[in-house]
């Protein structure tokens, strides 16, 4: 019986068309089970040129916005300090971006977790040299409440830009299952690799999409290696949440070439409105089903 021709539940039947279609029924099984999954390159219809535009982009978006020069992330060494801040909120600093966060394969792994209507709340780069600093273990999904449950309200899905081949490429670390636990680690938790829990560290090679529920814990190592780790990293939501950033200044001719962002931004949602609703937004998640 193919469940998904029944029509019962259009918001998911179109997902599991789509998981079939493009051939990530594994994925998005590890998702709810492990609570994330790398997507390779190939699965996400991507191909070399791509990833090296993506990586290109934030590489000379960071470039400008600090006035310093990167060059080839192989070789290149940079000033932690400086290439870590100023680092969000990259959406329409170039349409690489905008391709990357539109991936239909991406999208489809993200909607199965936050709903049709789930929104872009925000996205930064991650450009990381070789260095003694990590990122203790921690949920994307701060705010939610103890006692909601395991449905995800927040997702990460990250290109990895650079190969993530083991631990001295300084990558993600994640606790498989942990968003079960419907908490953030504890401070005597949250040491990366000394942590009561089983650690796992990403791998994948560039052009690869990470995508994790956000309450799965998670935190970085060291890198150990020469060049530099580069990641484009989105934090997505449900629809009713409080995105990280406003989009509201979305320039019109991306809209008009990207007709799905406003969607994807949240532009369309009736709320919240001030003496009136605005006649241009009128979505509003009317129902009960997760997928919607
Ligand atoms: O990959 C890393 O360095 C961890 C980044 C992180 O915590 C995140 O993107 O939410
Ligand atoms: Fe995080």
């Amino acid at each position: 019986m193919d469940i998904s021709a029944q029509g019962a539940l259009p918001h998911l039947d179109t997902l599991m068309k789509d998981f079939e279609r493009y051939d990530v029924t594994q994925h998005a099984l590890e998702l709810d089970t492990y609570g994330f999954t790398v997507v390779p390159p190939e699965k996400l219809g991507v191909d070399d040129a791509f990833v090296e535009r993506l990586r290109n982009a934030l590489i000379s978006t960071a470039e400008r916005r600090h006035g310093v020069e990167i060059g080839d992330p192989s070789t290149a060494g940079i000033d932690e300090k400086v290439v870590g801040r100023n680092a969000w909120r990259l959406l329409f600093e170039d349409d690489a971006f905008v391709e990357a966060s539109l991936n239909p394969v991406g999208l489809s792994l993200i909607r199965f977790l936050l709903g049709q209507s789930a929104v872009l709340s925000g996205n930064l780069w991650i450009i990381k040299p070789r260095t003694e600093s990590y990122l203790k273990l921690h949920s994307d999904a701060p705010g939610i409440t103890l006692g909601a449950g395991t449905i995800a309200h927040v997702v990460n899905a990250s290109w990895l830009c650079t190969d993530y081949n083991d631990v001295d490429d300084g990558p993600t670390v994640l606790v498989p299952g942990s968003f079960r636990f419907g908490r953030k680690p504890l401070p005597h938790e949250s040491e990366p690799l000394d942590t009561p829990f089983p650690v796992v560290p990403l791998q994948g090679k560039a052009g690869s999409l990470a995508i994790w529920h956000g309450g799965t814990w998670h935190g970085s190592v060291p890198r150990k290696r020469d060049g530099l780790r580069v990641t484009y990293v989105q934090n997505w939501m449900r629809s009713y949440m409080k995105q990280i950033h406003h989009w509201d200044d979305a320039p019109a001719e991306l809209i008009k070439r990207h007709p799905e962002l406003p969607h994807i931004l949240g532009l369309d949602s009736m709320y919240p409105w001030r003496e009136q609703p605005d006649p241009d937004r009128t979505f509003v998640l009317q129902s009960i089903d997760p997928y919607a």
